[in-house]
């Protein structure tokens, strides 16, 4: 019997073969397949999230900041799974800061979180339990990891859409709420054409 015949039979029975769930255009990001699910942030949805909130008002209220496609294999809080998603962050300002992403702690603060960015320019911001608010610049092809106890959250500093893939597990949740009451101690700015982070005051 030639090596490995064996298991090829069996690898073609329909029992033992499912095709992929979900399938992941690493060109662009998008996810495609039943399972996929997608959420839409418009300027809307942003409120408190900027400094210049009369800024905010001011602009198209339906216009899409980013959206995220998701597939969510098992049900949210459940332990020992992972979540997969594509964020698609459009360019954009209000006032002097930059499009970016509402920004979270996980629920469960222990857990971290990986992000890979395919287009675009980006910053990620990191502030740690201290309240110590940095950045990592993010261009293609550039991975990073969001260590536990970190609040997160991008901003879009170039001129096209930023796109990034992320993995984190079922049981991390979203805590937005820490973010209202406590801000990050930074803000992502444009001063003179440059994005720097400027003390929250
Ligand atoms: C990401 C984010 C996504 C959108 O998938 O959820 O980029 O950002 P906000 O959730 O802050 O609106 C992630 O960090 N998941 O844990
Ligand atoms: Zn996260």
């Amino acid at each position: 019997m030639a090596i490995g015949s064996k298991q090829h039979a069996s690898a073609t029975e329909s029992d033992s073969v499912r095709g992929a769930k979900v399938m992941v255009d690493l060109a662009t990001g998008v996810l495609t397949g039943a399972a996929v699910e997608t959420i839409v942030r418009r300027i809307r949805d942003m409120k408190g999230v900027y400094r210049n909130e009369e800024a905010r008002r001011s602009l198209d209220q339906n216009k899409v900041v980013y959206s995220v496609q998701g597939f969510y294999p098992v049900s949210e809080g459940q332990e020992g799974g992972l979540f997969w998603g594509t964020t698609f962050l459009a360019p954009g300002m209000v006032d002097d800061e930059y499009f970016m992403t509402k920004g979270h702690y996980h629920a469960k603060r222990s857990r971290g979180e990986f992000y890979l960015t395919l287009a675009g320019h980006g910053a990620l911001i990191l502030m740690d339990e201290k309240r110590k608010t940095v950045f990592e610049p993010m261009s293609h092809n550039t991975l990073h990891y969001v260590p536990s106890h970190t609040a997160h959250r991008v901003a879009n500093v170039g001129d096209c859409p930023l796109t990034f893939l992320a993995c984190w597990p079922s049981d991390a949740g979203h805590d937005y709420e820490a973010l209202t009451k406590e801000r990050f101690s930074r803000r992502l700015r444009n001063v003179g054409g440059i994005h720097v982070l400027v003390e929250e005051r």
